[in-house]
């Protein structure tokens, strides 16, 4: 049985296109069934219609507070009865009522080593840091911003003379290759979020996962 995937993007979907092109491969245990974005004009919304996959756009400017958007947004995702959420470049912090509604089948990429720089700009302040080493991870996604349990990392080097946009390119490599995998363990139910005395963890076929996730140097 193939899982129902929907994305939530606010750009370019890149990860997305990664991800569509992923489950178009044979005995992929996942199809996209529907994209949304909080942003008209996403060229993500675009690679999806390429695909003849349905997309709904929902801006946050109309509505009052995150409350009632992200009510309005489950009623939109749920549209596409689907078994999974994937955040590809999602850009709204997301209620707790949302997150609890998709427990556990609420996925994030986020770029940088969790739980280094969590939030925006990571890259910059990975360079500004004078760090060595960058990276990206995947984690579930949980009420805290950027706090679930990670799931997947992969590391890339930083260089002398790195912009942030070089820093970018060689991340998002990486992103497109972690992130299609670690979906199909989703949908392979070979993932799993555990709640043990308040602290969330990822587990991997009943295994739970160290803190940096499951390829751990
Ligand atoms: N929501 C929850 N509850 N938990 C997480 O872990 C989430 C989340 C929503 C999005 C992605 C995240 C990232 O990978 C993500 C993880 C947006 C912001 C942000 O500050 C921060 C982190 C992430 C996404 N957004 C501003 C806001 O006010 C808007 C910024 C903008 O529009 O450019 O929502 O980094
Ligand atoms: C990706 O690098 C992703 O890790 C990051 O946005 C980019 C989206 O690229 N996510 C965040 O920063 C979330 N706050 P894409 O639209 O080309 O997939």
């Amino acid at each position: 049985m193939s899982s129902r995937i929907v994305v939530l993007i606010s750009g370019g979907g890149t990860n997305l296109q990664a991800i569509i092109d992923a489950c178009k491969t044979t005995d992929y245990p996942g199809e996209v069934v529907g994209v949304v974005s909080n942003k008209a004009d996403a060229y993500g919304l675009t690679r999806a219609e390429t695909s003849n996959i349905k997309t709904t756009t929902l801006s946050h400017k109309s509505f009052e507070n995150r409350e009632s958007y992200d009510q309005a947004l489950i009623s939109e995702i749920d549209q596409f009865t689907p078994d999974i959420i994937v955040l590809a470049g999602f850009m709204r912090i997301l209620t707790p009522a949302f997150v609890q509604h998709y427990q556990g089948k609420l996925l994030n990429i986020h770029p940088s080593l969790l739980p280094k720089y969590q939030g925006l700009n990571t890259h910059q302040r990975a360079i500004d840091a004078g760090d060595k080493e960058h990276g990206v991870s995947v984690h579930f996604v949980t009420e805290e911003l950027d706090g679930g349990p990670v799931i997947l990392q992969a590391k890339v080097p930083v260089f002398d003379g790195d912009t942030s946009d070089d820093l970018a390119a060689r991340v998002h490599e990486q992103e497109h290759r972690i992130y299609p995998l670690v979906i199909k363990w989703l949908c392979q139910n070979r993932l799993n979020m555990k709640t043990e005395e308040q602290n969330e963890y990822a587990f991997l076929d009943d295994c739970v996962l160290p803190a940096s996730g499951y390829a751990n140097d």
